[in-house]
């Protein structure tokens, strides 16, 4: 056999099938930004490489996606942080024009490389925890310029870094300021406007359908909108209180539902027979202290994918870890290690709909592999605050250095 890449003596958590599916004294071939070939050492024929990668015992999974980011916007919210810690609520900060809203005006006044020179540190930080793929939605702009900004600063992002970007339209995030009680006419904006405007610069479009932000109905609509123009569709519901928006999503076979912390029981089949990813994120529900959890067990029992992501936002997530985020899914919402690096790869490609492509290490998969210095992969869920990473393969090359230098 003739590859251009081999990496042998790894571990590897091949994650197959949703569990670790680990192949001790593993061999990894590579052809071109395919893998090729993946088994025991023992079991490979002879064969001819260009370049080799000595594992040296390390663990080697799937590089890891980061499904769910609000991470390009402009401004920061410390302040707001302060006042929660004096008891304001995130929604009576939403009330007073801050929120969503104050990042809206500071992302109004950015350029669009002013916001990929800020959001540019958060994403390597991702990249150094073994992150080749992250999704990014817009929603900070609310309005088409704006908007365009912002895909414009994720295309600058993909152009500087050696990292996949998934883009999402996440219009429908807030009502903007200038349509005060006029929320019938910004989802005619979204419809009608901006739709057909993002149509080719996306990848989906997403609602935040909650009782501060946008009905039920509203989403419906938004979603045909979507349909209409051949994109794929994603929510995030049930995160504040139960709008049924995970049903509904779920109903119009949407890629993923988000946060879900009040989903009832009852909806939770809707979502596994559409084979619609549950989006776990659980910095947002430690940071924004919630008491309410989305229902792990129940989501499990039905075989519904359980995706981890950081939702990174300068409100209510401001983490910019994948490896923390896998951490809070296990100490928060109770998931195991396996589920939390099975939430970061296969299941978090599930929700991309990019799960014939990346996610699990596999014959024609792309060759996105990250390479761990850990005895197993629990580990990867344990740390807070460190990242035990020290290779990157994406699409099949070895990613030039990890923004981290190592002696
Ligand atoms: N849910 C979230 O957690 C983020 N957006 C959303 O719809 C919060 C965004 C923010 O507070 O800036
Ligand atoms: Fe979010």
């Amino acid at each position: 056999m003739k590859a251009d890449l081999l990496i042998r003596d790894v571990a590897i958590a091949t994650m197959v099938e949703g569990g670790y599916g680990l192949i001790d004294d593993g061999v990894i071939l590579v052809s071109g930004e395919t893998i090729e070939w993946v088994g025991p050492a023992s079991e490979l024929a002879g064969t001819t490489t260009d370049s080799v990668i000595e594992g040296q015992g390390r663990l080697a999974t799937p590089g890891l996606i980061d499904c769910h980011t609000h991470i390009v916007f402009g401004g920061n919210r410390a302040g707001e942080f302060e006042q929660r810690l004096l008891g304001v609520s995130y929604a009576e900060i939403a009330a007073q024009g801050g929120g969503i809203f104050s990042t809206v005006r500071a992302t109004r006044a950015a350029t669009a490389r002013e916001l990929a020179d800020a959001a540019r540190p958060r994403v390597q930080n991702l990249m150094r925890e073994g992150v080749t793929t992250l999704e990014i939605k817009t929603g900070y702009g609310l309005d088409v310029a704006t908007e365009l900004k912002m895909i414009e600063a994720m295309a600058l992002l993909a152009g500087a870094l050696d990292v996949g970007i998934a883009k999402t339209f996440l219009g429908a995030h807030a009502l903007p300021p200038e349509y005060g009680g006029r929320q019938e006419a910004y989802v005619d904006l979204v419809c009608d406007t901006m739709i057909p405007t993002m149509t080719d610069l996306v990848d989906a479009v997403d609602v935040f359908c909650e009782s501060i932000a946008f009905t039920q109905a509203q989403t419906r609509r938004i979603f045909e909108a979507a349909q209409r123009h051949y994109l794929a569709v994603k929510v995030h519901a049930e995160q504040l209180s139960d709008t049924g928006g995970a049903a509904l999503a779920a109903g119009m076979g949407a890629l993923s539902a988000a946060h879900l912390e009040h989903l009832k029981a009852g909806d939770v089949s809707r979502l596994a027979k559409a084979g619609t990813a549950a989006v776990l994120l659980p910095v947002a529900l430690y940071y924004l202290r919630e008491e309410r959890r989305p229902p792990v067990d129940l989501l499990r029992e039905h075989g519904v994918p359980m995706a981890v992501a950081t939702d990174a936002n300068p409100g209510t997530s401001p983490c910019f870890s994948l490896l923390t985020a896998m951490n809070m899914a296990c100490v928060l919402l109770g998931l195991t290690p396996e589920e939390a690096l099975a939430g970061v790869t296969i299941h978090a490609a599930r929700a991309l709909g990019r799960h014939r492509d990346i996610g699990t290490i596999e014959p024609g998969k792309r060759a996105d592999i990250a390479l761990w210095d850990v005895a197993s992969p629990a580990e990867l869920s344990t740390y807070v605050g460190y990242s035990p990473c020290s290779l990157v393969v994406r699409r099949g090359h070895v990613r030039e250095v990890l923004p981290v230098a190592t002696p």
